[in-house]
């Protein structure tokens, strides 16, 4: 995988500009809908379990998060998740808070039994507890990272057969077989909550334009994190607020030449 084909799978998602059908949670709404605007996606919400296959079937992907999950919304995942099956539309999942109560690790369970989910993506400590490993998590947010992250996320893509995806400092992208390292990023993006939330939807308007899923995934965490890094430069005086706004920017801004300069990943040897 050479740079240049992350940057034309950039270039691609501008040119096809695809439909992400998310059903996420109350704090990145809005958030995830500006990201993937600025990215030059075409986001939308929709809930109901009235409309959500029709939804899921006109869409080029389907986000489900299950940040503020409830009985209702769970239900209409698991319809949509259904529906984009059948049209064989990606479907990604972001178990967040996976662990952190029982509710949330069944429900992360049932949906990757009952969906066929295409990319699963969170911190290591959410694709631990959904594999059956008890990594520690703090709410949201990642507790222990302390464990081996790439063998995690390679045994996780062999339970799962499914692309996984584990972010934190350096990002793993395995399909169980090969697996690929992204060091893109910045510690501000920890200071933003929805960073990882947002980053799913972004992947997922990747898998939307580009079916090699490993090659979509490499190519959405690279530019992801290139915004970011160029973001975190521009407001360097500045907190956590001009960063997150300067983030949607920079969605917009990088280029495909930009990714070519300034991704860095490698492919991990006999991981
Ligand atoms: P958490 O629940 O732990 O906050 P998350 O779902 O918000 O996780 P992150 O793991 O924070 O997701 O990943 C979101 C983005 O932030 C990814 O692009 C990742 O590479 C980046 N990132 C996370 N931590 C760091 C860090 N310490 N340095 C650089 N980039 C980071
Ligand atoms: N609480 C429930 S969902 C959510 C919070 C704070 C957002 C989590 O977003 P992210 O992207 O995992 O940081
Ligand atoms: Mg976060
Ligand atoms: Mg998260």
């Amino acid at each position: 995988m050479d740079k240049k084909v992350l940057s034309e799978t950039l270039q691609k998602v501008r040119e096809v500009n695809p439909l992400v059908h998310n059903i996420t949670n109350v704090v990145v709404t809005n958030f995830t809908a500006n990201g993937l605007l600025a990215l030059g996606a075409s986001p939308v919400m929709a809930y109901a379990a009235e409309e959500v296959k029709e939804m899921a079937q006109l869409a080029s992907s389907l986000v489900l998060n299950i940040g503020t999950l409830n009985p209702q919304t769970v239900e209409s995942m698991i319809l949509a998740g259904k529906a984009a099956n059948e049209k064989e539309i990606p479907v990604l999942f972001d178990p967040v808070g996976a662990g952190a109560t029982n509710y949330r690790t069944a429900t992360a369970r049932k949906i990757m039994n009952e969906v066929k989910v295409s990319i699963v993506r969170g911190n290591a400590a959410e694709i631990a507890n959904i594999v059956g490993e008890n990594w520690k998590i703090k709410g949201v947010d990642a507790g222990d990272t302390s464990g081996d992250v790439v063998n995690l996320a390679i045994k996780a893509a062999q339970i799962l057969n499914c692309v996984v995806v584990i972010t934190g400092k350096d990002d793993v992208i395995t399909d169980g077989t090969t697996t690929f390292l992204v060091s893109n990023g910045h510690q501000l993006l920890t200071k933003v909550t929805g960073a990882g939330c947002l980053l799913t939807s972004v992947i997922g308007a990747f898998a939307g334009v580009e079916k090699d899923l490993l090659l979509a995934s490499t190519a959405a965490l690279a530019f992801y994190g290139i915004a970011a890094e160029k973001a975190a430069n521009i407001t360097a005086k500045h907190g956590p607020g001009s960063f997150q706004i300067e983030l949607i920017n920079q969605l917009a801004m990088v280029t495909p030449e930009e990714i070519t300069q300034l991704a860095v990943y490698e492919k991990l040897q006999g991981a």
